[in-house]
């Protein structure tokens, strides 16, 4: 073995087993106070900094190169072993620390043990132990045994395998990269909140429909199809907001075009959907078919934006439409040719655009996608010219967020909708996501909760499964189940694959059809909650989805509680157990108060819910569709009482799309509740924004635990929005 002075480098044979077995002497890495309080930036050595590639992670790159003036130091300063190409990057942490974090993974919600590595791929069918999956987030998120959290973020693009066991998290990836540390800080949320501002808010502010129930198959085969399964909907009165098209509306698979027999008329059926107050979504993939005379083919070519082969000419590979040339997204002059299609394509009353395949796939390949030795003419702010193996893993990314840009230029006064299968941490700055081919089994329904965790503790807060399991057929109580928590994600969208059975809420005769209907009349009854809770994900970074030790990060009890999670101070608890509903299962429930409640419409197959002691929650009426909400609705707020008799809340009401919550048009109203002898009373403790209070009436239900409740109506007046509105009188 043997070191080069001053810098770091040992070089040194490895044998046998991968990095737990390395036997070297690691030195501490060098550090830099960066963004804020508590933020470092850790490299091997001088030269390993100044080597390192830009930031794609985070939003403003210079937050990373540039150092602030501070005084503190770090309270974990990681230790690095160089190895010729490969940097090796170690923490340590007393016994009774927990890891979370690292993205799009499957298996348990406690990572230790986990070996994850980044390489965004088609993972059709994945399991528990598979990995990698087709996003990348070389993040952890460390929970100390105090409940203090650290977040480690080896910001590198590149092929990165993280492995976490007995305390330590081990890192290795290709020479240089930094490590970022944010905290420890107070909390999980506190963390989270400061990764947020290196990385970008966690996610764009979705328009409200976005939120409402989204139906997808692979494929409705024509147009006819669409609107049979929209009016369906309707005439079972059960609410739901989107309509997806798979790649079969395309001309062969050609992107930007329209299968003419059987989508003759996209505006038209835009326009039915739209009247029956539904919004379309549509299917673009970065592969794009080798031929001339289409145009798309034609106008990449003659702008000269194809991933190039190492001889320099535009890579070819297979996907749906045959052989294809791939889009160079890395390249800011591929981004506006791409954005400039999607602009056009969304004349045709597209609502929405879902990036599928976009690890890059590619077919008849062993490594399910394009030569690493392929190369991107990269803009230098990206890291420049460089090969595929560089930019894989943001590949995806780059084109939610061309296709992101091409929606806002198609009308900059409405919220884009992406949905990307491939990701990389940051990319909720451009897209929401779903956890890609699951099966429909039962493993698959548990494993989906913490894949939802996990991604809202790495910065993607809205993303979902497919529910009911993309390949294979559900059956009738698997489908309502997995209804029953999916109302409960911040995406809910049911999907499946070709070839099977219909996987629609009605399809599996009319008990699962009750519980499905129940299931999103709860969602849409939470919405007011649901869109409150993006908004302060937005403007905070919190996730929207959490998991339950959230509530009380040093209480050991809650770390490995998979079946159940937090939406702000209410909890959901789910069994994902074929023979035990929910109400059979031992609950563990963080300390304190914890009422649980539910809309009238108890069932075995829908989770339980409880309500924090102390907190106010808004719900609305359960309308059909996002479009029918109005300000004049009934608002419910349920309250539930802390041991003080005290409460509040929260309620973020706007447009629900376009930009107007910027310049003032919101109302941002604090409820609070208080307890004295037998009168609660509720009002009005703060309101934000420039919007009038609505007149309209409020329907206060005070929770008394076990299901019980007690009601009051009264009227929130319009001009009174300062102060206490309206008295609230409860017979104990
Ligand atoms: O476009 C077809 C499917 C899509 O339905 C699914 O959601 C994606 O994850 N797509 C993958 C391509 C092929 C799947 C076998």
């Amino acid at each position: 073995m043997q070191k080069e002075e001053g810098k770091n480098i040992v070089k040194m044979t490895v044998s046998g087993d991968n990095s737990e077995t390395i036997a070297t002497s690691p030195t501490e890495m060098i550090f830099e106070p960066i963004l804020e309080h508590g933020v470092f930036r850790f490299d091997c050595s001088v030269e390993h900094r100044k080597a390192a590639f830009p930031s794609v992670s985070f939003k403003n790159i210079k937050d990373r190169e540039v150092p602030v003036i501070s005084h503190s130091v770090p309270a974990y300063t990681p230790t690095c072993v160089c190895l010729e190409e490969k940097q090796v990057v170690t923490f340590e942490f007393s016994p009774g620390t927990s890891f979370y974090g690292t993205g799009e993974v499957g298996g348990e919600l406690e990572r230790t043990r986990k070996r994850v590595f980044t390489w965004n791929t088609d993972a059709w069918g994945y399991g528990p132990g598979t990995t990698p999956l087709y996003q990348s987030h070389p993040w952890v998120l460390v929970v100390l045994p105090t409940g203090e959290t650290l977040g480690v973020l080896a910001d590198t693009t590149q092929k990165c395998e993280v492995y976490m066991n007995r305390g330590i998290i081990r890192i290795t990836a290709p020479t240089a990269y930094p490590i970022i540390t944010f905290g420890p800080f107070s909390s999980p949320t506190a963390v989270l909140e400061s990764l947020s501002h290196a990385i970008g808010k966690n996610c764009f502010m979705p328009p409200k429909w976005a939120l409402g129930y989204h139906q997808c198959r692979f494929s409705y085969m024509s147009e006819k199809r669409v609107a049979e399964i929209a009016q369906t909907f309707r005439d079972k009165k059960i609410p739901a907001d989107v309509i997806w098209m798979d790649i079969d509306y395309m001309d062969g698979f050609r992107c930007f075009t329209f299968d003419k027999e059987r989508f003759p008329d996209p505006s038209a059926l835009a326009k039915y959907l739209h009247n029956n107050g539904f919004k379309a979504v549509w299917m673009l993939d970065p592969g794009i078919k080798k031929e001339e005379g289409y145009s798309a083919y034609d106008s990449g070519s003659k702008d000269d934006v194809w991933v190039k082969q190492a001889d320099g000419k535009p890579f070819i590979g297979e996907v749906w439409p045959g052989p294809c040339v791939f889009p160079d997204y890395t390249n800011s002059k591929t981004r506006s040719w791409w954005a400039s299609l999607v602009k056009n394509f969304i004349s045709n009353g597209v609502d929405g655009i879902w990036n599928d395949m976009n690890e890059p796939a590619v077919f008849n390949t062993v490594t399910k996608t394009m030569p690493e030795n392929n190369i991107h003419c990269g803009d230098d702010e990206l890291g420049g010219v460089q090969n595929h193996s560089h930019y894989h893993n943001v590949y995806g990314t780059l084109m939610a967020r061309s296709t992101y840009e091409g929606i806002e230029l198609a009308d900059k006064n409405k919220r884009p909708f992406v949905l990307t299968r491939a990701g990389f941490i940051g990319s909720q700055r451009y897209a929401a996501t779903w956890t890609g081919d699951n099966l429909s089994t039962w493993e698959h329904l548990h494993m989906s909760i913490s894949m939802v965790l996990q991604l809202g503790l790495s910065g993607q807060p809205l993303s979902g499964p497919d529910i009911g399991g993309f390949g294979g057929n559900a059956t009738p109580r698997l489908f309502g189940r997995w209804m029953g928590v999916g109302a409960m994600f911040p995406f809910c969208r049911g999907h499946s694959e070709v070839a099977t059975d219909d996987h629609e809420p009605w399809s599996f005769g009319e008990e699962c059809e009750e519980v499905c209907r129940a299931a999103l009349k709860r969602r849409y009854q939470l919405l007011p909650h649901f869109y409150t809770l993006f908004y302060i994900s937005h403007t905070t970074g919190a996730p929207v989805a959490a998991p339950i030790f959230f509530a009380d990060p040093k209480d050991s009890r809650l770390r490995t509680v998979e079946n159940a999670f937090l939406l702000g101070p209410l909890l959901v608890y789910a069994s994902t157990l074929n023979n035990q509903g929910s109400h059979e299962l031992h609950h563990i429930l963080p300390n304190g108060t914890w009422l649980r409640f539910d809309f009238e419409d108890s069932h075995p197959d829908l989770p339980t819910l409880y309500l924090r002691g102390g907190s106010i929650i808004a719900v609305a009426p359960p309308h059909l569709h996002v479009g029918e909400f109005t300000l004049s609705d009934d608002l419910t707020l349920l309250v539930s009482l802390d041991e003080n008799g005290k409460a509040e809340g929260l309620l973020f009401e706007d447009d629900g799309d376009g930009y107007g919550y910027t310049e003032g048009r919101f109302l941002i109203t604090n409820y609070i509740a208080e307890k004295h002898s037998s009168i609660v009373t509720v009002k009005v403790s703060k309101t934000e924004g420039g919007w009038q209070r609505p007149k309209r009436r409020v329907h206060v239900r005070l929770l008394l635990g076990g299901g019980a409740m007690l009601d009051a109506w009264g009227w929130m007046e319009r001009l009174s929005r300062l102060l206490c509105l309206q008295k609230v009188k409860f017979q104990n």
